[in-house]
């Protein structure tokens, strides 16, 4: 049985990662519009990504005989200065989806609810990975600036990447191959 300031925080997680679902699907419509396929298939890929962490919630809600309350999903941005700006935001965006997932870890502590805690600690170490992917992005997109073939390069490479939502237990294929 979950608890009400729980289940609260629990459905504002679900939303929050069907945010981050539909502004990657933004950000990956930008990239095609800007002829980057590659930037694009990632994008894409990240948010089959955040639809599986929100059921991952969605589902421990309901094994816990709570109850799912979805609310509006925010609009996304559409545009952004850059390729190197998106991937900045997407960067920035992790980060903040860190910091509510450190209060819902707190939350849980302060509410004695182990199972949550449990649950929570997947989100913790894949927090650590969505961070650490989005910079070594951003750090190359710095280091080649307005390079165009850098940026095709760029391009080409996260155009390898997988989409992996759902299909292990453990936080991982968040890179690139
Ligand atoms: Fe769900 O990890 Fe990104 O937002």
């Amino acid at each position: 049985m979950l608890k009400d300031p729980i289940q609260e925080a629990l459905n504002e997680q679900i939303n929050a990662e069907l945010y981050s679902e539909y502004m990657y699907l933004s950000m990956a419509a930008y990239y095609e519009e800007e002829g980057l396929p590659g930037f694009a298939a990632w994008m894409r890929a990240q948010a089959d990504e955040e639809h599986d962490h929100a059921m991952r919630i969605y589902d421990f809600v309901l094994d816990r005989d709570g109850r799912v309350l979805l609310d509006g999903i925010e609009e996304p941005p559409t545009e952004w200065e850059s390729p190197a700006a998106a991937f900045e935001a997407a960067y920035d965006h992790e980060v903040e989806i860190s910091g509510m997932i450190d209060d819902l870890v707190e939350l849980a502590r302060a509410e004695n609810d182990n199972a949550t805690e449990n649950m929570l600690q997947w989100f913790v170490a894949e927090q650590v990975e969505e961070e650490a992917t989005a910079a070594d992005i951003v750090d190359k997109l710095r280091y080649v600036g307005d390079d165009g073939p850098g940026l095709l390069m760029i391009d080409r490479e996260l155009g390898q990447r997988r989409g992996d939502a759902g299909t292990d237990d453990a936080p991982s294929g968040s890179t690139p191959e």
